[in-house]
């Protein structure tokens, strides 16, 4: 942007040049036949609308489609100015004094004449060039010339279509702009060779780096304080040629400096890195930013700015003009009768839309972290999230995930059969507001895969939120139920592939996986016989889950694995369960020790979110770790974390805000500041998609052609395909980052020295009472002591004896009474109380830590 005043000054004071561009612009009536190669390169990355219109954008009261393969579009009636419509595009690189062929085809019905303009793509909007096509029903190509006085890099091809008084309808196909200069190869500025984690590493954690080097043998290396001494060294290890990126590279183990410090730089051949942390705090804020992001992705409530400083925003789809829904919402046409109330929910990514299947993952993987601070030993309360909820009595993080938990019971029919998803009749371009979202919204058909992600997280719901409202606690039972059977009576209701205009299709014709985690859910919840067998009988129960590209919203068996594996319940062969976490964390760690930049993911081609599919693998790591509290898992998770905030070919870290380079361009149409610096970027903690090999929109298709898997990635607003943000990605982000922020410094935590033996003596319908032993395993005294457990679900302590009791949510805490103080090693002490009962099973905690510590 640095070069536009000289720009606008230059072509303000020398109009007569100006007028003169326009002279030579000529409408030439022609057929577009003639030969083009001498006219020079091609400048329109999409101009011929095969399978997309996208760069192309629109304003927001425009309705775009790929027709026939063409950009059609409904343009409204009752506008009064040209730019009143608008169907444009941006980054068109002009050089001064070049001539240029400008030709598309156009089409209107009925007849308009419309205005062609190639411009500045901001105020004072000065013309380069103009022309008034006369448009007819059966379409005509254009073709003019024109000389740009002076160059601009990104100048706007726009298309305005306002000032009609009735609606039309515009096709545009075969748009051209030959001439000017070769288009710039893209390449990345990958900045020093030397890649390291731009954030932080923990002082007792691994440390490694990556070096781009043609070097065969070790060369030497220094790490360096901010003060610039030398305080490692060391030599690298040759490792070869990496698929990935298809460079030769050498790996850097600095892991045995531990002093904590910030501005570290890392040199070796030559080269010194970004600076770094090493630090057991650096990811405190991260555990709240990415949980943070939701907030603003939330439907159906304005965004208060005082919370979100900058993020403000009226409420998105609540029904006021130009908005059309969500609040009464019917399907598409010819698949339901009715309109739903399908208002709330977050937006999934960078659209509108709002998926059944999408938001399930997202929730549950929210409800997960926060059911991990019941079961994990190393993990913390989760704090405040800074959203309207805050300060009230449930945890933050489950006040975010009910707001989607909500939009997804609403989409559930009387009959249990869930939608599949809600969204824009058709796509829309960017930016564009939530409030500003002129489309009608419709209903897609139910699901059978929508069905079980909502039996799914409502029997999740069911017991995490039990201690806090038994009655949304009982809603979400009862739906889960009720979309269980549901979907075993429509076991085949599949989501079509071809439903994907407006709206992702988020398609899925195998749901056997589906099946397995809302039974897994069940029947953790529920404790009955029912789902167990359903559990048991799956084919996916002893298969091996854990493929290497990881889970995500079309791969769900690993979430009922891990739940299985990770929350209490009493199901025949759990040991063989847990044990099958490892057995998959080992085979994501074989990954990360065999990759040169420390990937647990490796397949020969990324897929689309590769940096969710990433962080799930470690997920499954971290909870090996919380399983075994072998220090292998966590350091593999320790690692991983590397390559997402920098270690990497790009050099760049995925999550806004964190890194010293770091993707801040993501795919929205509200976070959209590179197309309109009104808008603000991503909010910190905003993780991208990340590199993805079939790069299937136009920005990655012109710019990363024949990329190797780790530069298939540009962090361009409109590169929807390597580039966006979503609820789903996100999601383990913040799981991960609240993993290693309670991680202290990187040491592996070692256990008490203790035996709770916690037996249930006696279950009425309404209560129960437990008998708790405490046996010093270890060789000093115990003097004076806490125990802290949690129940599955809503378990209320009713009254004890021989111990202090407090609860809180469904966290228990009993401390010592005088007389039992202390604990002497080898002896036991013993405590009970009454619980009163809840729905749902009650089964023996899988942790107490006593004094913080866990106990065997
Ligand atoms: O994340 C989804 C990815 O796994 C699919 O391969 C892709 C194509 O179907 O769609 C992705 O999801 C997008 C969805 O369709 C629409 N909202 C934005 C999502 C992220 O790009």
């Amino acid at each position: 942007m640095g070069a536009l005043p000289y720009l606008t000054r230059c072509i303000l004071t020398r109009p007569s040049r100006l007028t003169a561009v326009f002279a030579a612009a000529a409408l030439l009536l022609l057929p577009v036949t003639a030969a083009y190669a001498d006219e020079g390169p091609e400048q329109i990355p999409n101009g011929t609308f095969e399978t997309s219109t996208a760069p192309w954008w629109n304003t927001g009261n425009v309705t775009v489609e790929l027709e026939d393969g063409r950009l059609c579009a409904d343009i409204p009636g009752s506008t009064t100015n040209p730019w009143d419509a608008i169907i444009g595009l941006d980054g068109i690189p002009l050089v001064a004094g070049e001539t240029y062929a400008y030709r598309f085809y156009a089409s209107a019905t009925p007849s308009r004449v419309g205005r062609a303009l190639i411009q500045l793509p901001v105020d004072p909007w000065t013309t380069f060039f103009a022309a008034n096509p006369e448009l007819s029903v059966s379409g005509n190509s254009y073709e003019f010339t024109f000389t740009p006085p002076t160059s601009l890099p990104n100048a706007q091809i726009a298309f305005q279509l306002g000032g009609s008084a009735t609606p039309w309808r515009f096709c545009l196909d075969d748009v051209s702009l030959r001439g000017g200069a070769e288009p710039e190869v893209y390449e990345p500025d990958t900045g020093p060779r030397v890649r390291v984690n731009q954030v932080a590493y923990l002082p007792n954690g691994p440390k490694n780096a990556t070096v781009v080097t043609d070097a065969t043998e070790a060369v030497a290396w220094q790490l360096k304080n901010d003060g610039g001494t030398v305080v490692a060294d060391g030599s690298t290890t040759p490792r070869g040629v990496d698929s990935s990126s298809g460079q030769n590279v050498h790996s850097i183990d600095f892991g045995a400096y531990t002093t904590a410090g910030e501005g570290y730089t890392l040199t070796a051949d030559g080269e010194t890195s970004r600076p770094f942390d090493i630090s057991a705090s650096a990811y405190a804020q991260l555990k709240l930013d990415a949980l943070k992001f939701y907030y603003t992705q939330r439907s159906g409530i304005a965004i208060d700015d005082a919370l979100r400083p900058g993020y403000g925003r009226p409420a998105g789809h609540v029904g006021v003009a130009p908005n059309q829904g969500d609040t009464n919402v019917p399907c598409q046409p010819g698949v339901c009768d009715y309109s739903l109330d399908v208002s709330g929910g977050w937006y999934d990514a960078g659209d509108h839309g709002k998926y059944v299947v999408n938001g399930g993952i997202s929730a549950w993987q929210l409800m997960s972290e926060f059911e991990r601070t019941k079961n994990a030993a190393t993990a913390k309360t989760i704090g405040s999230l800074a959203i309207p909820e805050s300060g009230d009595a449930v945890p933050d993080i489950l006040d975010e995930a009910r707001w989607e938990q909500e939009f997804l019971l609403k989409m559930q029919r009387p009959d249990g059969m869930a939608h599949h998803k809600i969204h824009d009749a058709a796509w829309t371009g960017l930016p564009l507001m939530p409030h500003l979202d002129p489309q009608p919204r419709e209903l897609h058909p139910v699901s059978t895969a929508a069905t079980l992600n909502l039996a799914a997280t409502a029997a999740q719901a069911a017991r995490l939120f039990a201690p806090y409202d038994a009655a949304f606690a009982a809603e979400n039972l009862a739906a889960a139920r009720k979309a269980w059977t549901a979907a075993k009576a429509n076991p085949a209701i599949y989501a079509s592939a071809g439903d994907g205009v407006g709206g992702g299709a988020y398609n899925d014709d195998n749901v056997t996986d589906e099946f397995y985690w809302a039974a897994a859910e069940l029947y953790i919840t529920t404790g009955e016989a029912v789902f167990r067998d359903a559990v048991l009988n799956s084919p996916l129960h002893t298969s091996d889950v854990w493929r290497e590209r990881g889970f995500d919203w079309a791969s769900t068996a690993q979430l009922g694995r891990l739940d299985l594996a990770t929350v209490p319940n009493n199901l025949p062969g759990r040991a063989a369960v847990r044990a099958s976490v490892l057995e998959g964390a080992d085979k994501y760690l074989a990954t990360l020790d065999a990759h040169p930049y420390g990937l647990p993911y490796n397949p020969p081609d990324f897929d689309w979110g590769s940096n969710n599919l990433v962080l799930n693998n470690m997920v499954v790591m971290a909870a090996a770790y919380d399983i075994s509290g072998q220090k292998k898992y966590l350091d593999g998770v320790l690692e991983g974390i590397d390559y997402i905030l920098g270690r990497n070919a790009l050099n760049i870290s995925y999550v806004t805000g964190y890194g010293e380079v770091n993707s801040e361009n993501q795919h929205s149409r509200w976070y959209a500041n590179q197309l309109n610096p009104d808008l603000p970027n991503p909010p910190r903690g905003t993780l991208a998609g990340g590199p993805n090999s079939a790069i299937q929109d136009p920005i990655a298709q012109t710019n990363l052609q024949g990329c190797k898997p780790q530069f298939c990635y540009i962090d361009h607003i409109e590169s929807w395909a390597t580039n966006e943000l979503t609820i789903n990605w996100n999601a383990p982000l913040s799981w991960i980052s609240a993993f290693i922020a309670d991680q202290g410094d990187g040491s592996v935590t070692a256990p008490g020295s203790c035996d709770v033996t916690y037996q249930i003596h006696g279950t009425w319908q309404t209560g129960f009472s437990t008998q708790v032993t405490i046996k010093n395993t270890g060789t000093a005294a115990i003097d004076g002591w806490n125990l802290k457990w949690s129940f599955l679900g809503g378990q209320k302590l009713d009254h004890g004896w021989n111990a202090d009791y407090s609860q809180s949510g469904a966290t228990l805490t009993a401390k010592n009474l005088s007389h039992n103080k202390k604990i002497h090693p080898g002896s036991s002490i013993t405590f009970g109380f009454n619980g009163v009962g809840a729905p749902g099973a009650n089964p023996v905690p899988d942790l107490f830590l006593l004094n913080g510590k866990a106990c065997a």
